[in-house]
């Protein structure tokens, strides 16, 4: 195989792979099921766009960027928290459901944003957190006023051991006890993040009736779904420590399902860290009425170190990466719904974490792209990645803004831990790498803000921005318009069966789409060395060949093929 031309046919991935592949998707339209050949594209919209100056992303930015998206082809925006919120957690810790955050905008700006994106074609998706509020929530407000408010029972209250001391073990996410003290009423309140994000008590109904009746509000002011927060949480049993897929967790989503959801034309998405596939059928399987699919992180967390977590820098093993996504392809083959992702708000950059973000940047993000927008699901891009932005770089604690950053330093420091072994595992790691601002242009502010941002943004801004990348024809972006373009196009790209090829090769992440006689074979070179098939390819059928589906030429290839560096191909045959 000779050297592979990066140059693309602008805007034609039809004209490459068209003939054989918009007869099928022709066939493909069953209602309700939009989000099955949409791609979605997260906004986190601190870091977005500011349109005031305040060092703030907000609505109105958002809204200033919709042509942006539109012209990526993104069906519908996961639009992280907007609510209310003191912002300790940036707005996963709600003080009100039903207004939006002064720094952020209005209602009315919000009544704006969800109408002009649908006029373009693009659903908004909010982030429903209601596994806990903001303990300035006025539910919580009140609750703590004395053990006989009406709405005690809207939180998780327990008296103290007798001496003294939190009711069990319990551990929060973000390092500590998971019970905080309530002086004035004598008990400790459960919160699984900070202790300003009391958990809500679910096992009340009058609870999950007005978080159901909020729903309604927002799906009837016209949003398309919602991303659910640490959604596994909510059917938990403190007092025998269960707290994630506790026993009432799925007659909560069904009941749910049935208050809110059913026969809307929404989409839903549960985050369930810890989720087995047979969990995510239970979920997503259309017979089981609770939501569309949702994200487990079994990739992400196949890599973190087993005594320090994410804060330990753990490299990734392509043979074990390799080995989940195929679980997870062939085991919701059939029934439940995949969700397609490298990174969020929470996560690394995808081309620092998972491709170089240094000599090859471009050519390890386009890669990985396609590896994952290539297979079948529904792909999540995080704002930014469609530029191959990456992660912030910081060398310093007070860089940091982040509340589980910031906590687990402290903690990790007064264990003993050095502050440069931290600052490593926090450079690699830490969910600021995803939340330094968008980088639009190399200008002052990196076209995000006119102010002073409200973190970092990364110093490389003037080589990694969206106008440069856009004006490439190789870029990044364009590879992502095409991918999204794909997969509205193409039925083997929505529904084709998946074959993992070659699982046990160390440097290539191959395998194989298959709908109706048509094959599409997708090989990458997940590494920055040059590599080949090579005769340990067990199982290698003779050769492999098509046409690329991005640069139309025809390849052959063989156990002999040269890969080089970060090198991906998409044959499609016949
Ligand atoms: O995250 C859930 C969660 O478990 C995270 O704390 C995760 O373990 C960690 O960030 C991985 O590094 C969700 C939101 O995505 C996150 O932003 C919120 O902070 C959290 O819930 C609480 O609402």
């Amino acid at each position: 195989m000779g050297n592979i031309s990066r140059r693309s046919f602008v805007g034609s991935v039809a004209a490459a792979g068209g003939a054989c592949l918009l007869p099928q998707a022709m066939a493909f339209a069953p209602a309700g099921k939009w989000w099955r050949s949409a791609t979605a594209y997260q906004v986190y919209p601190a870091s977005f766009c500011d349109s005031n100056g305040d060092g703030v992303g907000d609505i109105p930015g958002i809204i200033s960027k919709l042509g942006y998206l539109q012209d990526l082809g993104i069906g519908f925006i996961w639009l992280s928290p907007v609510y209310a919120s003191p912002m300790v957690d940036n707005g996963y810790d709600i003080s009100d459901y039903q207004d939006i955050n002064p720094l952020f905008g209005t209602l009315a700006d919000m009544d704006r944003l969800v109408a002009e994106a649908k006029s373009r074609g693009i659903g908004i998706v909010m982030d429903l957190v209601v596994n806990h509020t903001s303990d300035e929530h006025r539910w919580f407000k009140a609750a703590r006023q004395s053990r006989d408010s009406e709405f005690r029972d809207y939180y998780i209250w327990r008296d103290p051991k007798p001496d003294g001391s939190p009711p069990n073990g319990l551990q929060s996410a973000f390092g500590g006890s998971a019970w905080t003290l309530d002086e004035h009423t004598g008990q400790f309140y459960l919160h699984l993040f900070a202790s300003a994000q009391p958990d809500l008590n679910w096992s009340n109904p009058a609870l999950r009736q007005a978080v159901y009746r909020m729903m309604g509000w927002w799906l009837d002011r016209g949003v398309a779904g919602f991303r659910m927060d640490v959604i596994n949480l909510v059917g938990k049993d403190i007092d025998r420590e269960v707290t994630a897929d506790g026993p009432m967790l799925h007659p909560y989503l069904r009941e749910m399902h049935e208050a809110t959801l059913k026969g809307r034309d929404c989409v839903t998405v549960g985050e369930a860290w810890g989720a087995t596939p047979r969990d995510a059928i239970q979920y997503s399987a259309e017979e089981s009425h609770e939501l569309s699919m949702i994200f487990q992180f079994e990739h992400v967390q196949k890599f973190w170190d087993e005594k320090f977590g994410k804060w330990q820098p753990k490299p990734i093993d392509l043979v074990a990466l390799k080995a989940i996504f195929n679980k997870w392809q062939v085991a919701l083959a059939d029934s439940g719904w995949n969700s397609l992702f490298w990174g969020n708000h929470d996560l690394p950059r995808a081309v620092s974490r998972y491709g170089d973000d240094g000599e090859h940047r471009v050519g390890s993000a386009r890669m990985l792209a396609t590896v994952l927008h290539l297979m079948k699901g529904t792909p999540y891009v995080y704002q930014g990645e469609e530029i191959g932005m990456t992660n912030a770089g910081f060398r310093h604690i007070e860089q940091y803004r982040d509340v589980e950053t910031l906590n687990f330093h402290k903690l990790q420091r007064a264990a003993g831990r050095s502050e440069e072994e931290f600052l490593a595992g926090a450079r690699a790691n830490s969910r600021d790498n995803a939340r330094t601002p968008m980088q639009w242009n190399a200008r002052p502010g990196a076209g995000f803000t006119t102010g002073k941002p409200w973190l970092g943004i990364n110093g490389n801004f003037t080589k990694v921005n969206a106008e440069g990348d856009r004006a490439d024809p190789d870029g990044v972006f364009r590879r992502y318009q095409q991918l999204i373009r794909l997969r509205r196009e193409s039925a083997l790209v929505r529904e084709g069966s998946f074959k993992l090829l070659y699982p046990d090769h160390p440097e290539l992440f191959a395998y194989q789409r298959e709908l109706a006689g048509a094959k599409l074979t997708v090989l990458a070179n997940f590494t920055v060395r040059p590599t080949r098939l090579g005769v340990a390819s067990a199982g290698m059928v003779e050769s492999i060949s098509g046409r690329d589906v991005f640069s139309g030429k025809h390849h052959v290839v063989t156990a002999e093929s040269t890969f080089h560096p970060y090198q991906v191909l998409a044959l499609l045959e016949p």
